[in-house]
């Protein structure tokens, strides 16, 4: 649905007196850009890459994915490009595989592939294979050439590397060498007790981990294999615990509510067909109190300063559980659903 909207207009209330203030979010992403005189805009350069996704995520799921110039947007990429085949978070910085990532999204939701490889044609191949090199014998991946592993590295691998073409059964016979089954086996070395899953095997069950544990196994196509429904039963008990007395959701117990959580627990809950075990209309007006209704943006929690990371995953929250008006969102990928449609051909 299109959004055809005067200034301030807000999407219809659906939380008694709260609405969702569509154009005044649109307005802070795209002023995020010209504030270049404020220091924080320098204190986040080196996330600026993954930054720029949250915002165009926002504005793909609020549905004015126009707002920001597409141009602009594949320049910069490109210009965050290193000669290791992986992006950094800006120019000059190195390249690591959360911003590589990023970057691919971006490129993926600007329909940017064609600008990618019209210097070098192997480009594509050239990122498959930086990601493919981070993989470890125990099939985890590292974010970098200086070794740190995390579950979260393997979401952006399989990330990255489906939305390029290059996961192994997309390519079966001009494959960089993942081993897909090594990584499946260390998720599952994470899984805790509890149903949930940690950083490592051992750790502390966090959503967080959750997400990028799920979304992992979901583009591999592991997720039944690996949770069976009593398995997914476990999981989502422990999922539904995290929505507290606000309405807001917690990323593991005893923790504060955070807007993030929105996403991080109910695109997991998506992903294991879960979404009903939580109270949607909480939830929806927590998120809601946690705008700024004034200059746009999202916060962590009500009355906090808000941020583009908190604005994109409340609203992918939103749009998961269905908020009116908003495009539709894909649980493993936090991407509009009808681009990965088309970009993975389903
Ligand atoms: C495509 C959306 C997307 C992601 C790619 C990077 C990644 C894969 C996933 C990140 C998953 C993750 C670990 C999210 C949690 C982020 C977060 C808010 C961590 C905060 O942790 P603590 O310990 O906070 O500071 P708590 O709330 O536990 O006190």
């Amino acid at each position: 649905m299109s959004l055809a909207a005067g200034p301030g207009r807000g999407r219809k209330a659906e939380s008694k007196d709260l609405e969702l203030v569509v154009d005044k979010h649109v307005a802070y992403v795209q002023a995020l850009d010209t504030r270049r005189g404020e220091l924080e805009y320098h204190l986040t350069e080196h996330l600026r890459i993954s930054g720029i996704y949250w915002g165009l995520v926002a504005l793909h799921l609020l549905g004015q994915p126009d707002a920001l110039p597409r141009d602009g947007l594949i320049e910069y990429v490109l210009s965050c490009w290193c000669e290791n085949g992986g992006f950094g978070a800006a120019p000059g910085h190195d390249a690591h595989i959360l911003y590589t990532t990023s970057a691919v999204q971006i490129l993926a939701m600007t329909d940017g592939f064609a600008e990618l490889e019209a210097k070098n044609a192997n480009r594509k191949r050239k990122i498959a294979d930086f990601v493919a090199g981070l993989q470890q014998t125990d099939g985890t991946f590292a974010g970098d050439e200086w070794g740190e592993r995390d579950t979260r590295f393997m979401a952006c691998a399989f990330i990255t590397l489906s939305l390029l073409g290059y996961m192994p059964a997309q390519r079966p016979n001009d494959n960089p060498v993942v081993n897909v089954d090594a990584a499946v086996s260390h998720i599952r070395a994470c899984q805790n007790f509890d149903g949930a899953f940690g950083l490592t095997p051992g750790a502390e069950s966090h959503s967080g981990q959750v997400f990028a544990c799920l979304a992992a196994l979901s583009i591999a196509g592991a997720l039944d294999s690996t949770l069976p429904t009593s398995a997914k039963d476990r999981l989502g008990a422990w999922l539904s615990e995290r929505q507290q007395p606000s309405g807001g959701l917690n990323g593991r117990p005893e923790k504060l509510v955070d807007v993030c959580y929105s996403w991080w627990v109910m695109s997991s809950m998506s992903m294991i067909g879960r979404l009903h075990w939580i109270d949607r209309e909480k939830l929806v007006r927590f998120v809601l109190e946690c705008q700024d209704p004034d200059e746009g943006g999202i916060a962590d929690r009500p009355g906090d300063m808000v941020d583009v990371f908190h604005l994109c995953f409340g609203v992918a929250g939103l749009s998961l559980v269905r908020y009116e008006g908003l495009v539709e969102v894909d649980a493993a990928y936090c991407m509009p659903k009808h681009i990965l449609d088309g970009v993975l051909g389903r």
